[in-house]
C-alpha cells in the first residue's frame, strides 16, 4: 500500500489556494465594499439648496418652546438644487469645512455608508475640508478621542455591516460639564458642525447640543438610526416624512432569515415550538415586520395587548352593574392563555409544534409589569438623585435591592424618601420568579430606559405556558390529533375494529381527517377504564397495543427551544435598500451642514415608494419632542413611534394570521424570504411594513 505524503505545513500556508480561502476578506466583501449605492438626483447637482416647507405643521411642546429656543421655529427643509444660489450662497457652500461624526447607541446596517455619504459629498464640494469621526460615541467628544476618516478608511467600510469603523456607546451629553467639555473639543478641532447619527434619545441630545453650540458657530444635525425602526415622523396632518430609521430593514431580514430556518426545522422534525423573541425596546415594529416576512404560526404585537379588552369579564361585571377596570389591558397570566390556546388548536390538528414571535418590549405593554416598571424607575431614580450616589452599587445584589423595597413598605425610609412601593406591590412582585424580580430591578440605560434585552422575558411567559398546559392535559383538553389514516392503518394491521374502538377512543370520530382522544382519557388508567366500560376489554385484559400506540401519540410533550434575535441583527451588512439609505442621508446631512442648518434630522421622504421618488429633507428635532418619564421625572425626548394598531401592515397581519396559525389539517402558509443580499434581481426594495403601508 502507497502512503500519501503531507505537504509541509509552510508550503500548504503559502499556497495561493490556502491564502485566497482563509484570507479575512473574502469575494462578498470585496464585492460589498466596490458597490456604489444609488444617488437622490439632486445629489448628482453642483449646488444643493434649502427650501423651507412650512405647510408641514408639528404642535409644538411648551417646554421645548422654552428650552430649545433658538431651533424650535426651525421648519422642514426640502433640499433642492442650488444652481440658482447666489454667489455670496455658493462661497459659503463650497468652503472648507470640518466635520465631526458619532455614532451613538445600539449598531444599525447601513451607519458606515452615512459616513460615506457624508464623506463623499463633502470631499466633491471641497476637497480640502476634513471627517473628524469620534471614538466610541459620545465619550469620544467629551474625552477627544478622535480619527480622522480617509478615503482608505471609508473605502474599508463602505456597504459593511456595525458600526466598526468608530464604534458607538450610549453616553449621553446632558450635564452642563459634559457640554462644555464637548464643545471645547469640537473647537480645538475648529469644527463647522456635528453629525449625530443616533436613535430618539440621540437625536434628541443633538437637538439640546444644537442650542448650546449655535451661539459658537457649530451646526449639530440629526440621522435616525435604530434597528428599532421607532423614529418615524409625521405631521398633524398625517402626512410621512420619516417612514423608517436605517437598519430596520436589515435587521429584520436577518432575523426573518433565522426565524423562517428554524420554521422549516419545525415542519421537518416536528417536535419543537421555537420561541423566538426579536429585539425593539419598546415598540413591536421588528415583530411585525418579522411576521410579514416569514408568517410564522404565532406573533404577538405589544401595542396590541395594550389596547386588549376581555368583555366576557366586562359583561360578567355589567351583570351586577359594576364595570371591571381589570378587564382593560393584558396580563402575563392572560397572555400565557392565548398562547396555550394557539398551541392546543394546532396540536388538535396534529401539528404539536410550531415558531412563535415575541417583541422584545412585550412586557412594556403588560398591565402589572408595566407598572412595576415605572415604579422601580422612580424608585431607583429619587434614591440616586435623594443620597447622590447609585442605587445599584449601594445593592449589589438582589437580596439587599429586595430588602430596600420591603423597608419602603414599612415605612422605614431614608430620610427624605418618598415611597411608591406598597405592601401590595411587594407582595405581587415577590411572587415573580427570583430571575424575573433582578431583571426588573436591572439598571437603567443612560437615558433611564429600562434594558428590555436583559430581561429573559420568553422564559417567564413560556413558564408560565408550561405549567397551564399541564393542566390542559390533566383537564384532557390538550391533545394531539390522530391522523385518520394512520389511526385505522394501525388497528387494522392488528384485526383490531376501528369503528368500535374509534367510537370509543374519540370525541370526533365521524368524518374528521383527525380524531381527537376523549377529555376523560387522560391516562392508561382512564384509557383502560373508558374501554372496559364499553365492553371492548375485560377487566383482566390488558389495553390491545395498536391502541396504546395510539393514546401515547395523543399525549402532547411541549418541547421549546428558546432563541433571542437582535444583537445579530444589528450586525448584519446591510440589505440594498439600507445600502442606499444610508448613503443618501449621510448625502443630506452634509447638504444641511453645507446649506447652514442646525437642530436638523436629516430624512428622506417617500421611502416607502420607488427610489425615483425619494425625497431628502431635513426635519426639526425641537418640533419633535414631547415630555417622558425619564430616571422618575417628566424629560423632553422624541417621541418614539409604536405599531399603529390602524396602519395597513397591522390590518393585514390581523387578517392573516389566523390562515398563519394553521390550525387546521393542511400546510403550514410559511415565507421563505431568503438571505440579506445587497445585489441581485431577487432581493427585495423595502420592508413590507412600508410597502403595505404605502397602499
Ligand atoms: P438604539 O435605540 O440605540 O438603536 O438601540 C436599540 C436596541 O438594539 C434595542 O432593540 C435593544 O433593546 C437595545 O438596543 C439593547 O441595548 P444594549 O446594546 O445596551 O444591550
Amino acid at each position: 500500500m502507497g502512503s500519501v505524503r503531507k505537504i509541509d505545513i509552510n508550503t500548504l500556508l503559502n499556497h495561493s489556494l490556502t491564502e485566497e480561502v482563509t484570507s479575512d476578506v473574502n469575494k462578498e466583501v470585496i464585492e460589498r465594499r466596490s458597490f456604489s449605492p444609488k444617488k437622490i438626483g439632486v445629489f448628482s447637482e453642483g449646488y444643493t439648496s434649502l427650501e423651507e416647507q412650512p405647510h408641514y405643521k408639528f404642535s409644538n411642546d411648551k417646554e421645548a418652546e422654552k428650552v430649545l429656543p433658538d431651533i424650535i421655529n426651525n421648519n422642514v427643509q426640502k433640499i433642492i438644487n442650488g444652481s440658482e444660489k447666489s454667489k455670496k450662497e455658493k462661497v459659503f457652500f463650497n468652503k472648507k469645512r470640518n466635520v465631526g461624526v458619532v455614532f451613538s447607541g445600539g449598531p444599525a446596517p447601513g451607519g458606515h455608508n452615512v459616513i460615506a455619504g457624508i464623506f463623499d459629498e463633502m470631499k466633491r464640494v471641497n476637497p480640502d475640508s476634513k471627517l473628524y469621526g469620534f471614538i466610541l460615541g459620545p465619550d469620544g467628544i467629551i474625552e477627544g478621542k478622535y480619527t480622522e476618516i480617509t478615503a482608505s478608511l471609508v473605502d474599508a467600510y463602505r456597504n459593511m455591516g456595525g458600526f466598526t469603523m468608530i464604534k458607538t456607546g450610549r453616553t449621553k451629553i446632558d450635564s452642563k460639564e459634559k457640554i462644555d467639555f464637548s464643545r471645547k473639543v469640537c473647537q480645538k478641532l475648529s469644527l463647522d458642525a456635528l453629525v449625530v447619527i443616533g436613535g430618539d434619545d440621540s437625536n434628541t441630545n443633538a437637538a439640546f447640543l444644537a442650542q448650546e453650540y449655535k451661539s459658537y458657530g457649530i451646526q449639530v444635525v440629526g440621522v435616525p438610526k435604530t434597528i428599532d425602526g421607532d423614529i418615524q415622523v409625521k405631521t398633524d396632518c398625517g402626512e410621512t416624512l420619516c417612514a423608517i430609521s436605517f437598519g430596520f430593514h436589515t435587521a429584520a431580514r436577518g432575523f426573518s432569515q433565522n426565524i423562517s430556518n428554524l420554521a422549516t426545522d419545525a415542519n421537518s422534525d416536528v417536535k419543537y415550538w421555537h420561541i423566538c423573541k426579536v429585539m425593539g425596546r419598546v415598540a413591536s415594529h421588528l415583530a411585525l415586520e418579522s411576521a410579514l416576512q416569514t408568517h410564522a404560526n404565532l406573533t404577538f404585537i405589544g401595542e396590541e395587548l395594550a389596547d386588549y379588552v376581555d368583555n366576557e369579564r366586562l359583561e360578567k361585571a355589567k351583570k351586577n352593574n359594576e364595570i371591571d377596570y381589570t378587564a382593560f389591558g393584558i396580563t402575563l397570566r392572560h397572555l400565557s392563555r392565548v398562547i396555550c390556546d394557539a398551541i392546543v388548536r394546532r396540536a388538535a390538528c396534529g401539528k404539536n409544534y410550531g415558531i412563535m414571535i415575541i417583541p422584545e418590549g412585550i412586557l412594556e405593554f403588560i398591565n402589572e409589569i408595566q407598572i412595576f416598571i415605572i415604579k422601580l424607575n422612580k424608585i431607583i431614580a429619587d434614591y440616586n438623585n435623594i443620597h447622590d450616589s447609585d442605587f445599584h452599587s449601594s445593592f449589589p445584589n438582589l437580596n439587599e435591592k429586595l430588602d430596600y423595597l420591603k423597608r419602603l413598605t414599612r415605612g422605614i425610609k431614608y430620610e427624605n424618601d418618598i415611597s411608591i412601593w406598597n405592601l401590595r406591590d411587594d407582595d405581587l412582585f415577590n411572587q415573580l420568579p427570583l430571575f424575573f424580580q433582578e431583571g426588573l430591578l436591572i439598571e437603567r440605560d443612560t437615558h433611564g430606559n429600562f434594558q428590555f434585552s436583559l430581561v429573559n422575558t420568553e422564559k417567564i411567559i413560556m413558564d408560565m405556558v408550561k405549567e397551564y398546559l399541564d393542566m390542559l392535559i390533566e383537564k384532557g383538553e390538550y391533545k394531539v390529533g390522530i391522523d385518520q389514516e394512520y389511526y385505522r392503518y394501525t388497528l387494522g394491521q392488528s384485526g383490531l375494529n376501528p369503528e368500535k374502538f374509534g367510537k370509543a377512543l374519540f370525541r370526533n370520530f365521524d368524518d374528521n381527517k383527525l380524531f381527537i382522544v376523549k377529555k376523560s382519557i387522560i391516562s392508561k388508567k382512564t384509557l383502560k377504564q373508558v374501554l372496559v366500560v364499553e365492553k371492548l376489554i375485560k377487566e383482566d385484559e390488558v389495553v390491545p397495543e395498536p391502541i396504546m400506540q395510539i393514546f401515547n401519540k395523543s399525549v402532547p410533550k411541549f418541547k421549546t427551544q428558546l432563541h433571542f434575535y437582535g444583537y445579530d441583527g444589528r450586525g448584519n451588512d446591510p440589505t440594498l435598500f439600507d445600502c442606499n439609505f444610508g448613503y443618501n442621508l449621510g448625502m443630506t446631512a452634509f447638504s444641511l451642514v453645507a446649506n447652514g442648518a442646525t437642530g436638523q434630522m436629516a430624512a428622506i421622504k417617500n421611502l416607502e415608494h420607488d427610489f425615483e421618488k425619494w425625497e431628502p429633507l431635513g426635519i426639526p428635532i425641537a418640533k419633535l419632542m414631547h415630555l417622558e418619564e425619564r430616571k422618575g421625572r417628566l424629560a423632553l425626548v422624541i417621541e418614539r413611534a409604536i405599531v399603529d394598531t390602524n396602519s395597513n401592515a397591522f390590518r393585514v397581519f390581523k387578517a392573516l394570521r389566523e390562515e398563519w396559525l394553521a390550525a387546521n389539517p393542511g400546510k403550514d402558509r410559511l415565507r421563505r424570504p431568503g438571505p440579506v443580499r445587497f445585489t441581485g434581481k431577487s432581493e427585495e426594495d423595502r420592508p413590507i411594513t412600508l410597502t403595505l403601508n404605502s397602499i
